[in-house]
């Protein structure tokens, strides 16, 4: 059994562990979302490392991959799937753990995206997609609750303009529709990969105070994933 209050977790229960992931569009409002979450103590929150994605050894992959993603997408993909499967097996440090996406989502969602748009080769694709399967049927990625937070595609695009990421400078409104799109088919309408937890859709369009409100109220839910 757990309990919040005020931001403080009461857990009772030896042992049990619980594992959410935070999913939703790019610049869905994830960020804000786990900062929200991380100032409650027993949860640890960990952040997509798009800092490794921006500079590895001093390249930078997600900035290559939104300038040619045929020639690299690949490259960041691979990238992706090494820096997330190494966030999914580091060992707890709270009897909560809140994670941005996941080794998932990048296959489900954003390989996916770059083969189905055609700017991935087939032979890139099915690389990855044995790298991924392996890892999956191989390395336990413990998920008890999937947070979705459900954008509409131009919110998304609004909010990319004004963040004004320097590589996100060239993504078209229609690269965050077919992001949407595979997020509702994966997540909404389960029709084209396994979803693994259950999951709780949370409407993200609204503006900050409003967003801060719902999370407040769905704190409990959230909190209480594997009790
Ligand atoms: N990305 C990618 N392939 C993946 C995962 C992410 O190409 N498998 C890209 C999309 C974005 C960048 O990485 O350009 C960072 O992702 P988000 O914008 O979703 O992350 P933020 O932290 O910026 O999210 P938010 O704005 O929701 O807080």
């Amino acid at each position: 059994m757990l309990s919040s209050s005020q931001g403080k977790l009461v857990r009772n229960g030896e042992g049990k562990k619980s594992v959410i992931w935070l999913e939703g569009n790019i610049a869905s409002g994830k960020t804000t979302c786990l900062e929200y979450f991380s100032k409650t103590s027993d949860i640890e929150v960990l952040t997509e490392p798009v800092s490794k994605w921006r500079n590895v050894q001093g390249c930078n992959p997600l900035g290559l991959m939104y300038q040619d993603p045929s020639r690299w997408g690949l490259t960041l993909q691979t990238y992706v799937q090494l820096t997330m499967l190494d966030r999914h097996v580091l060992p707890m440090a709270s009897p909560i753990r809140m994670m941005e996406r996941s080794i998932y989502s990048a296959k489900y969602i954003f390989v996916e995206n770059l083969y189905k748009s055609g700017k991935m080769p087939e032979v890139d694709f099915a690389v990855l997609s044995e790298w991924f399967e392996w890892i999956v049927k191989n390395i336990a990625i413990p998920v008890d609750l999937i947070v979705y937070l459900q954008t509409s595609p131009q919110t998304c695009y609004e909010r990319l303009k004004q963040r004004c990421r320097e590589e996100e400078k060239v993504i078209p409104l229609e690269y965050i529709e077919s992001i949407h799109n595979l997020y509702e088919d994966w997540l909404i309408h389960h029709k084209s990969f396994e979803v693994p937890a259950p999951v709780l859709v949370m409407p993200a369009d609204h503006d900050l105070k409003k967003m801060l409100h719902q999370f407040e109220e769905n704190r409990e839910k959230i909190l209480m994933a594997n009790c």
